[in-house]
């Protein structure tokens, strides 16, 4: 009866605690001593999930076969952890994700909603999304985000298939009750920075618009990003990390997506790490199991795993391994609830 196996007391001659029970409810009140998590300890954190290339990559073949964006809008299977919080189509906790694919010639057509995107391209070469006017194209490798509020519509001129991970804040969104969506046409587009104003790192723009919440450079090219990961140093989990930044302020992409790109050596095992953030991790090039909690996932180029909060975190690679994390690490941070650990420290 009692979640928590506590006594349930009955003066003598009162009434039956079902009877109570079904009074309280009828009452919308609740008993939070019948709450399982109410006052337990909790220790570690979800189990991880993981969607394996070679399983996913012959259901996104028929994806292409059974539907198309001028049926559907967007082609797009999520990966969804049945066990994540934020209900169903959620990836991990506060973010959500899944595949994406354009056929040549095709093209999705123009929205915006309030839920930050972005868009990282596993397979393929030669479609562009469109953000707030700006033309972004998108070859393997490439980072492109579309920012709450943002315009965006995506077209393929290339020759064969285009499929990219769609990483969306859709379940804080939907929590906060702060998801809304608009079709197109667009409309009131703001004007944007030209990327080539932003080309040199260390010498940025003066802008006369009050700043945007978001990076106002949209697109991340591979060539840039992995060049940057090979070069970076050792960071103190053993691993060369390197965030994609808004060069204005030098926070993350978006306000509730952070983005960074991790190598690991051939041969090397990071420091134990664990956070009371979230990640969704791609697997770019290289071989490798990251253990994560009880779990250990044994991975390969175009994997898909969840890093759920809470869990004691270690990375090996049997060969050189680049890998692509969204997080929502920022966000917490902002809150105040962001707590990391690394090996035995406290
Ligand atoms: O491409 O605009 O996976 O609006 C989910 C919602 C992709 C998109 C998704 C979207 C998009
Ligand atoms: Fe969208």
């Amino acid at each position: 009866m009692s979640a928590t196996d506590a006594p349930i007391t009955t003066a003598p001659g009162g009434r039956p605690y079902d009877e109570i029970s079904k009074d309280w409810k009828a009452a919308n009140l609740r008993p939070l001593w019948e709450s399982a998590l109410a006052h337990k300890a909790r220790e570690g954190g979800p189990a991880p999930h993981h969607w394996q290339w070679k399983v996913l990559r012959p259901l996104i073949d028929d994806a292409m076969t059974v539907t198309s964006p001028a049926a559907v809008e967007r082609r797009v299977l999520t990966l969804t952890d049945p066990d994540a919080a934020g209900g169903p189509g959620s990836t991990a906790t506060n973010l959500a994700a899944g595949f994406q694919i354009l056929l040549p010639g095709e093209k999705a057509r123009p929205h915006r909603h309030t839920m930050n995107a972005l868009r990282f391209v596993v397979e393929g070469r030669g479609a562009a999304t469109v953000v707030d006017g700006k033309d972004c194209p998108m070859d393997e490798g490439d980072l492109v985000i579309t920012p709450g509020w943002t315009w965006h519509e995506h077209v393929h001129r290339g020759d064969r298939p285009i499929i990219w991970l769609d990483a969306l804040d859709a379940p804080l969104h939907r929590y906060l009750g702060t998801d809304r969506f608009e079709p197109g046409p667009a409309h009131d587009l703001p004007t944007m920075p030209a990327d080539a104003a932003f080309a040199f790192p260390n010498i940025v723009p003066e802008l006369s618009e009050p700043a945007t919440p978001f990076s106002p450079v949209f697109r991340y090219p591979w060539a840039q990003a992995s060049a940057a990961v090979k070069a970076a140093p050792k960071w103190k989990d053993g691993s060369r990390r390197v965030r994609y930044v808004n060069p204005v302020n030098g926070g993350p992409t978006m306000p509730l997506m952070d983005c960074y790109l991790i190598q690991i050596d051939s041969g090397t095992e990071t420091v134990r790490f664990r956070t009371t953030s979230n990640a969704v991790c791609l697997v770019c090039d290289g071989r490798g199991t990251t253990k994560v909690g009880e779990d250990a996932i044994a991975w390969d180029k175009r994997d898909v795993f969840s890093l759920p909060h809470g869990n004691w975190i270690t990375h090996r690679a049997d060969e050189t391994a680049t890998l692509f994390l969204v997080t929502d690490r920022d966000a917490l941070h902002r809150l105040d609830l962001l707590h990391e650990q690394y090996g035995n420290e406290f």
